[in-house]
């Protein structure tokens, strides 16, 4: 797609944030919830973690909800959710994300982050199924996400927009993390555009430059919130051993499987997370 039609067709073209301000209104009508606290955005592997956090009390079909639309990959969940957890936070449950390799560009990637931070979330917490470098991490495994490494060569600002990123994943949740699981590793996250998995090669490149997990999300939504002032919090679940780490060739099937074994497991460790924020 042409960054002209890109112009012409997107509802975002006119401003992101005042779009996103739109989003929040509408979102704010249909839950009934005049302002959230916390956002969740739930990659490959997480959807069932909703349904641990607390009670959802409005479900909303992305595509109704304006600049937002059906999510692409199977194993995605295409609705937004508020939630009423146990101590009475309401969690914004957004499980329809556009992945960079959509081609319906960044303002798309990150709109859902700009509108849960124009519906008052002050937190955002963001996880995604990935590739791992370190061969004794297995499928099934949750990691912390403790800095990030963009492999996009873009960003979601424009212009001489300056961003401190600095802790952008808050060392203050980590650590609340830990509590609820002292186990728990922490890694860099490297984003790739996608859709294709890495070569060998790139994966090595990725192991030398400091990565420690492999995925096609998260950074860009992670600049995009602390721009807009949240406090961000990333899990990752590795679904496959990178490309080359492991001897065996990966398959979407090979995520899907990991996720729902470790489903269970994943989503209460993230609720308790949460709980505590
Ligand atoms: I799930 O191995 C999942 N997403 N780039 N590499 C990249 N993205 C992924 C991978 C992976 N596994």
């Amino acid at each position: 797609m042409s960054n002209t039609e890109f112009r012409n067709t997107d509802p975002l073209n006119a401003d992101p944030f005042d779009a996103a301000r739109r989003a929040a209104e509408y979102i704010a009508q249909e839950t009934d919830v005049d302002r959230h606290d916390v956002a969740l955005v739930l990659g490959s592997g997480w959807g069932g973690a909703a349904d641990l956090i607390g009670h959802t009390t409005a479900t909303l079909s992305a595509d109704e909800v304006p600049g937002f639309s059906a999510p692409a990959v199977e194993g995605h969940v295409g609705t937004i959710r508020s939630v009423l957890t146990r101590d009475g936070k309401r969690a914004l449950v957004l499980g329809a994300r556009t992945h960079y390799y959509e081609g319906k560009g960044v303002r798309a990637v990150v709109h859902g982050v700009r509108t849960a931070a124009a519906a008052g979330c002050k937190t955002l917490v963001v996880t995604n199924g990935c590739g791992g470098l370190n061969e004794n991490w297995a499928p099934g495994t949750p990691v912390l996400i403790k800095d990030h490494i963009n492999l996009t060569a873009t960003s979601p600002l424009e212009g001489a927009t300056f961003v401190d990123l600095t802790d952008l994943y808050s060392s203050r949740i980590r650590a609340l993390a830990r509590e609820v699981d002292p186990s728990l590793e922490e890694g860099v996250y490297a984003q790739f555009t996608g859709p294709h998995y890495e070569t060998p090669a790139e994966v090595q490149y990725a192991k030398r430059i400091g990565a420690d997990l492999v995925g096609m999300s998260t950074a860009l939504e992670a600049i995009a919130a602390r721009h807009a002032g949240m406090e961000v919090f990333g899990i990752s679940l590795v679904t496959n051993l990178a490309a080359g780490i492991s001897p065996v060739p990966l398959s979407h099937e090979e995520v899907l499987e990991a996720g729902h074994t470790a489903g269970a497991r994943i989503s209460k460790l993230l609720a308790e997370i949460i709980a505590r924020l």
